[in-house]
């Protein structure tokens, strides 16, 4: 089964909400420290404006502003009742 990715910083405060909705949702997701002087080709591929966080979807859907990435979580298993929306 293909989990999300996440490209993520820790000391970012963007990616660390996203990391945290993702984690209250209870999404499996593969986790993609990033250096930031030393971004991925990869993640610069999907999201040319290289800020974390990036979450690259399994059905291959790319969001790269945590605020969505959130919603995104949430949408799927709000079990904490906390929606942004
Ligand atoms: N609006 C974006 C902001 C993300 C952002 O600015 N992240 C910073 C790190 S905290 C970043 O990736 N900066 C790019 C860099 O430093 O090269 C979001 O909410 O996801």
């Amino acid at each position: 089964m293909a989990y999300p990715v996440l490209y993520s910083f820790r000391r970012c405060p963007y990616a660390m909400r996203a990391r945290m909705a993702i984690k209250i949702s209870g999404i499996k997701c593969e986790l993609r420290e990033v250096v930031l002087r030393d971004k991925p080709a990869h993640m610069l591929e999907i999201s040319p404006k290289g800020t974390v966080p990036v979450l690259l979807t399994p059905e291959n859907t790319v969001i790269d502003e945590s605020l969505d990435i959130m919603n995104w979580a949430l949408e799927q298993n709000d079990r904490y009742c906390i929606s942004l929306k």
